[in-house]
């Protein structure tokens, strides 16, 4: 009798089918409108990777530019493409998670869809982790040997102190844990899968700073090359989702970071009400309850705005939902502004100093602003399309 070489032949073997090869990995890529550059990516893997048994799962977030019917018209010839379509969601980090946890492949690699990555670097990674002599292979542009290419100024001094900040999370030494160019042992992720921020672009910090057990890593390094086609996605805001990372990593376990995040806004809240107030009062000399409603008003806005584009990043709402979640967001935070007067007033009564009534009445009003919106204008029904 023929010799199994793994239990997914065994399995197969009573079904009389022909196995050419088992899985042995996957390569997970993330892509928001990459339409144009995922064929290139593909005939890219071919060139190099062909004969493993190996895989492409393309993870898309409804990418407007239809990135998705792409990948399933190439699948359609080539099954070794999938395509996995997320809905009304959008990270970068939490799609390679979502690629992963559909693989079944011992070996895992992650890279980005425009090319930047260098694909003759994977069959190294793979051999690397096959021997054994690491959990997490990665991609290193710090490293003797990799670059950043043509990179200006200022990207390679953010990228650069980025790094630095990592090693508040981190313990231990790697030229580049903001890579997103890595392979690991899917025995390496199980572990750390539940303790995932899922924030943000950079994931491989993350698994490192989530593992329970001290992952073994090794660095092999690579040029990072221009996008074949397409425009970055990197923005301002990803720096803002870097901070909430490392933010969660360090005092998640106490308090959820949306929740600081949350009255981080609420704080800046109080700044433009006060500057629409003394605008609208003092200087135009409105009466003071129409300024105090308008500035209400004002800051409300600003809050629902800057929570919708920082706080709640990851689903934020556009279009019709954005004034919708508006609305949903104003009520909210009215009843809160009655919970926190309510809250103030009885223990102002109670002979509670003024300055910890006060504060009782902000923390209870919000509390309940955090909870009821979060529950509400960025529930999972109102996430919408984005662009
Ligand atoms: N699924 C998913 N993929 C994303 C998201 N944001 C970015 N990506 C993909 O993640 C990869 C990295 O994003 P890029 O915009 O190329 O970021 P970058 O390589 O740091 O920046 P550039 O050098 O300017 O290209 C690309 O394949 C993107 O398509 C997202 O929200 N969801
Ligand atoms: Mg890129």
């Amino acid at each position: 009798m023929m010799k199994m070489e793994s239990p997914a032949m065994e399995l197969l073997a009573g079904t009389g089918e022909v196995v050419v090869g088992a899985l042995e990995l996957s390569v997970i890529v993330p892509t928001f409108n990459e339409r144009d550059n995922v064929f290139e990516l593909v005939q890219r893997l071919e060139a190099r990777l062909n004969g493993n048994g190996w895989e492409i799962i393309f993870v898309d977030d409804d990418s407007p530019d239809g990135t998705a019917a792409r990948v399933r018209e190439i699948a359609r010839g080539n099954p070794r493409v999938r395509c996995l379509q997320r809905i009304g969601r959008r990270g970068l980090s939490s799609a390679c998670v979502e690629g992963m946890m559909a693989s079944s492949a011992p070996y895992l690699a992650v890279m980005d869809g425009d090319c930047q990555h260098d694909e003759g670097v994977l069959p190294r990674m793979l051999e690397i982790l096959r021997r054994g002599e690491a959990d997490v292979v990665v991609g290193s542009r710090y490293t003797d040997g990799g670059g950043i290419g043509s990179w200006n100024t200022s990207r390679a001094k953010m990228s650069r102190f980025a790094t630095r900040l990592s090693r508040a999370v981190i313990r231990q030494h790697l030229s580049d844990p903001m890579s997103g160019f890595f392979a690991l042992r899917r025995d390496a992720l199980e572990p750390a899968v539940r303790n995932l921020s899922n924030i943000g672009f950079k994931i491989l910090l993350d698994l490192i700073a989530s593992s329970p057990q001290r992952l073994r890593l090794k660095e092999t390094p690579y040029h990072f090359r221009n996008r074949h086609a397409g425009e970055s996605k990197l923005d301002s805001q990803a720096m803002w989702g870097y901070v909430m990372l490392l933010a969660d990593k360090l005092i998640g376990h106490i308090v959820p970071v949306r929740f600081v995040a949350f009255g981080l806004v609420g704080t800046v809240g109080v700044f433009v009400h006060f500057a629409v107030l003394s605008t609208l009062f003092r200087v135009m000399s409105i009466p003071f309850r129409f300024s105090q409603a308008a500035a209400t008003m004002a800051a409300m806005a600003c809050n629902f705005a800057l929570n919708n584009a920082l706080t709640y990043r990851d689903m934020r709402l556009t279009g019709w939902q954005w004034i919708k979640g508006l609305m949903s967001f104003g009520l909210a935070c009215s009843l809160g502004a009655l919970a926190n007067v309510g809250i103030a007033s009885y223990l102002f009564r109670r002979d509670t100093a003024w300055v910890l009534a006060a504060l009782a009445g902000i923390v209870v009003g919000a509390v309940w602003n955090y909870a009821v919106t979060g529950f509400y204008t960025w529930s999972k029904e109102g996430r919408g399309p984005r662009s």
